[in-house]
């Protein structure tokens, strides 16, 4: 099962660690055979080699289309070598075997990534590569494929020790990589063009992502965890930049994610904002004339909570907002950039992840989002639905007051990034209490409350800060008691899909407390 490699195929666009490989497979007297651009790079450092097109008796044509595309690389690359009716075509032909079959893609993804035109990221997209990197890959019987400069020491490795010759786990590994990118690729161009054509419907895609870091464990110690990218460049934490901390965990990655997409909701523009995350929940999210009022204000909804959490601003953070978030032990904090102030702050902190990206993800690109279940996925567009003042629609006696609206579209807009049944009581634009992943909607809206309770006690507050407040529920109350419990706690108004079969006992319960209430039409589930 070893086999010795003779002949080599390098064709390579990113050619980082090339010449390293090529030398230490030229010292052990392998015969060199180069596409274009790559065997230019070898011979510029002095390396022999044959070029593709002598091989195939075709020159490379076609603006490169048409370079590798020929039976005698593909012969040389799928033949059997122990099955005489191939060894018979391999000779009557002239074909010579390739033993090992070095590759990687035009850069796709990445012209996607960098907001390529049409023409280029359909010229980026290659053919010949990926035919001979399955080509390779079904043949590991004899064929090695690496398509990952992070595999050309491993070989490098493999071949020393061997003396030349691979073996055929070190080859079946190297396969399971090549299908893994081949596919990963063509998903990456399925979802382009399913984005292109405005086609990002949950059928006709092909799903795959590219490794971007084996994590240390998963959501627990005993689970093995990988994080995995797209290829979409949407920004968020698979775009950031790491400051400083350790590597981030499993549960920092999808907290982080759920804190990012929140806070983008609020736009810059709209003035600072404020996410804190704990286990996917928000337990604080404020707005605030600064970004360190903003902080301030999420802090409070829930300190306890709050403590190890994951924190995300809607701007770059800077020194004031960072000496604030010292106060107490943070897990992550991500940001569209953070200022030298900030960064000196942070620096004392060792433990503290700081993140940054080019800007926040877009809360109106639509996109998939997927959930395992036992024996599939299911796949459904991201919640990208967003109600405007327009949208609202009255339906008790009083219609709510000019800060009772504002704060109504605030919770609205954190509920929906609230684990369902979602209640969010919210006060002068920051959340006051939050209920989270109850099975009934009445314990939502008492957990809520019993919260903004606690916290009243632990900071001393003369008042409940549900008093006064506004509530949003992501769907529907189906009877008047959630919402009666609401009023109990001190609200004034509501937001809420409507819909129920019961909508007119909550209006008249709504009515008699004195409530405004607004129905939005849209709901918010988020399991
Ligand atoms: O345009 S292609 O799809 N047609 C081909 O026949 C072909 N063969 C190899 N692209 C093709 N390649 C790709 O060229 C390789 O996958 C690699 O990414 C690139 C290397 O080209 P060069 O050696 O000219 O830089």
């Amino acid at each position: 099962t070893k086999v010795h490699v003779g002949r080599a195929l390098l064709s390579v666009s990113d050619k980082t660690g090339l010449l390293d490989l090529a030398r230490a497979l030229a010292g052990r007297g392998v015969e060199l055979v180069s596409t274009g651009g790559t065997a230019q790079a070898l011979r510029a450092a002095g390396l022999a080699v044959r070029d593709v097109s002598e091989l195939t008796g075709f020159p490379e044509m076609m603006d490169g289309r048409v370079k590798t595309l020929h039976p005698n690389v593909h012969g040389g690359l799928l033949a059997l070598r122990d099955d005489d009716e191939h060894l018979v075509a391999m000779a009557a032909h002239g074909i010579e075997p390739i033993d090992l079959l070095v590759v990687n893609l035009y850069p796709f993804e990445a012209t996607v990534a960098r907001g390529g035109s049409t023409a280029d990221c359909i010229e980026n997209i290659d053919i010949g590569g990926p035919a001979m990197i399955r080509a390779a890959a079904k043949n590991h019987a004899f064929v090695a494929v690496v398509t990952d400069p992070c595999d050309y020491q491993p070989l490098m490795d493999e071949l020393a020790g061997l003396d030349g010759s691979t073996t055929l786990a070190f080859r079946q590994r190297l396969a399971l990589t090549a299908y893994s990118r081949t596919a990963a690729y063509d998903a990456s161009v399925s979802a382009w063009m399913a984005g292109a054509l405005q086609q990002n419907a949950p059928r006709r895609r092909a799903f795959a992502g590219k490794i971007a870091q084996t994590l240390r464990y998963g959501e627990n110690p005993h689970q093995k965890a990988a994080f995995y990218t797209d290829g979409s460049g949407r920004q968020g934490v698979a775009t950031a930049k790491q400051w400083q901390g350790k590597e981030l965990s499993w549960n920092n990655i999808n907290d982080t994610d759920a804190a990012y997409e929140l806070v983008a909701e609020f736009a810059a523009s709209e003035g600072p904002a404020c996410a804190i995350i704990k286990h996917a929940n928000p337990c604080g999210v404020g707005r605030g004339a600064t970004l360190a009022e903003a902080y301030g204000r999420a802090f409070d909804c829930d300190r306890t909570s709050a403590f190890g959490g994951i924190i995300a601003l809607n701007m770059p953070l800077d020194g004031p907002t960072a000496e604030a978030i010292s106060g107490i032990f943070t897990e992550v904090v991500i940001a569209p950039g953070a200022n030298e102030d900030a960064k000196a702050v942070f620096a004392a902190k060792k433990n503290l992840r700081l993140l940054t990206t080019d800007g926040l993800p877009d809360p109106r690109v639509g996109g998939l989002s997927f959930r395992q279940v036992a024996g599939g996925f299911l796949v459904q567009d991201r919640d990208v639905g967003h109600v405007s003042r327009g949208d609202l629609k009255v339906v008790t006696k009083r219609a709510p007051t000019a800060q009772e609206l504002e704060d109504l579209l605030f919770a609205w807009t954190v509920a929906k990034h609230v684990k369902s049944n979602a209640i969010v009581y919210a006060k002068d634009g920051a959340t006051v209490g939050i209920g989270a992943g109850q099975m009934s909607r009445i314990d939502s809206t008492r957990t809520a409350a019993r919260k903004a309770q606690d916290m009243a006690e632990e900071l001393g507050l003369a008042q409940v800060p549900t008093i006064g407040s506004v509530v949003a529920s992501d769907a529907f109350f189906p009877f008047a008691d959630g919402l009666i419990a609401a009023a109990e706690a001190g609200a004034t108004a509501i937001i809420q899909p409507g819909g129920a079969m019961r909508d007119e006992d909550v209006i008249a319960a709504a009515d008699a407390a004195g409530l405004a209430m607004v129905f939005t039409g849209q709901r918010h589930f988020r399991h």
